[in-house]
């Protein structure tokens, strides 16, 4: 099929404000399909590897330590041109200029600031591969049913 898969992710933030069900509902009625979801805990390591494109910079230790403090939600989406979609949705990375320019996207719904942005998505096809990847291996294509016993 012409589909496409990208990875979503609800930060801490969003896990922790009861966020999920209302953001769920905004990726169901946009006509994606949840093929996988996964409630998670980042460690350090993990977090680290996940944001590794932005190691040097001035934000990650502060990065880090924001998506290690609580469970996230992670979930791989399926629809035509998912990951520019997905993208679309979430709005700009600075919640607060979210707010501003995409007032009905979700970092502006619900989303505090450029850290603080409730939701990730895979930037591009090959980011959107990776990062299936990294939280679902088995994942690459074709059967997907099993995954779901680890739920
Ligand atoms: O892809 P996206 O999440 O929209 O933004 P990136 O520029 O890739 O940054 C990844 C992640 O890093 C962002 O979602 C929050 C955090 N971050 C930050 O804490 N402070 C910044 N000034 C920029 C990004
Ligand atoms: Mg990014």
């Amino acid at each position: 099929s012409g589909k496409e898969r990208t990875l979503a992710m609800v930060k801490p933030d969003g896990v922790s404000g009861s966020y999920t069900e209302e953001i769920k509902r905004i990726i169901v009625e946009a006509s994606f399909n949840i093929v996988n979801e996964m409630l998670t805990q980042l460690d350090k390591e993990a977090a680290s590897a996940f944001y590794d494109e932005h190691s040097s910079r001035s934000f990650f230790p502060d990065l880090v330590a924001y998506m290690t403090s609580g469970p996230v939600l992670v979930m791989v989406l399926e629809k035509t041109d998912a990951v520019s979609d997905w993208r679309g949705l979430i709005g700009p990375t600075d919640a607060r200029k979210a707010k501003i320019s995409h007032p009905r996207s979700i970092r502006a719904l619900y989303g505090k600031d450029s850290q603080r942005n409730c939701v990730h998505g895979s930037d591009s096809t090959s980011s959107a591969e990776r990062e299936i990847k990294f939280f679902f291996k088995d994942l690459v294509s074709g059967d997907i049913a099993s995954q779901h016993d680890e739920l």
